[in-house]
C-alpha cells in the first residue's frame, strides 16, 4: 500500500465535512472480487491562531514521546519538560515527519517577505557515534518539493558532546521560498552503534516571522 494525503483550509462557512473512500472494482478482466483496499484513514484538525513569531510545530517537545540515555541534568535546553525523541530499537534509523500548511501566507510568500527559523537540540549518548539530524522541505500545491530550498542540520558528534550524553543547538534560517503551500520537518535519529539508535533530539520547533 501506499499513503495519500491532501491538505488545505476549510472554508468560510463550512458547517460539516464529508469523508468518502471509493473502492474500484477493475471492469477490464472480469474479476470476481473487488480488491480494491485502504486502511487507516485519518483526517487531522488543527486551529491556527497566529503563525508568526511562535512556535507552531506540534509536540516538539516530545512530551508525548519516549525517555532513555538522558538525565534531567544533562546538558541540554532548560525548558526540556520531561521527555525528548530518540530512535529506539528494531531499526539503525528513525525518521519522524510532520506536514505544516501555510497556503494562507501566500501573499507574503509571493513578497518574498516570509522569513523562518527552524531549529531544535540534538545529541546523543556518551562516547556513541549515533546521532540526530534535522531536514526542512518546502512543498509546492503540486507536492513536488522545491530541491534547491532544502536545509539540513546534523546533531554534534560524541566529540562535540564531550563524550557526555547531551543536546545541543542548531537551528537554521531563511525566506520561505516562492510556491510554497506547506513545510515537512524531518527528524533522523542514526544508529552507529548498538543496540539502540540513540540519536536524541528535543525542542524542535518552526517559527515563522514577516520581514518588514
Ligand atoms: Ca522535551
Ligand atoms: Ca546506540
Amino acid at each position: 500500500m501506499q499513503t495519500y494525503f491532501a491538505h488545505g483550509f476549510i472554508p468560510t462557512g463550512t458547517r460539516g465535512l464529508l469523508l468518502r473512500a471509493t473502492v474500484l472494482k477493475s471492469t477490464t478482466n472480469n474479476d470476481t472480487y473487488n480488491y480494491g483496499s485502504l486502511d487507516n484513514i485519518e483526517l487531522a484538525l488543527e486551529y491556527f491562531d497566529s503563525p508568526f513569531n511562535r512556535n507552531i510545530a506540534t509536540n516538539g517537545g516530545f512530551e508525548q514521546g519516549s525517555n532513555l540515555g538522558l538525565t534531567n541534568t544533562s546538558p541540554g535546553p532548560d525548558d526540556r519538560g520531561q521527555r525528548y525523541l530518540y530512535g529506539g530499537q528494531g531499526s539503525t534509523e528513525a525518521v519522524m515527519n510532520q506536514m505544516i500548511c501555510i497556503p494562507s501566507l501566500s501573499p507574503y510568500i509571493i513578497n518574498q517577505t516570509l522569513s523562518y527559523n527552524f531549529s531544535g537540540w540534538l545529541g546523543g549518548y556518551g562516547t556513541e557515534a549515533d546521532s540526530s539530524m534535522l531536514m526542512i522541505m518546502f512543498v509546492d500545491a503540486n507536492d513536488n518539493a522545491n530541491y534547491s530550498a532544502f536545509k539540513y542540520l546534523s546533531g554534534p558528534n560524541a566529540a562535540a558532546r564531550n563524550n557526555i550524553s547531551s543536546l545541543l543547538l542548531s537551528s537554521v534560517t531563511g525566506r520561505v521560498p516562492l510556491g510554497t503551500v506547506y513545510v515537512v520537518l524531518k527528524v533522523f535519529s542514526i544508529q552507529q552503534v548498538g543496540p539502540y539508535v540513540d540519536g536524541y533530539a528535543d525542542q524542535i520547533s518552526f517559527v515563522l516571522s514577516q520581514e518588514q
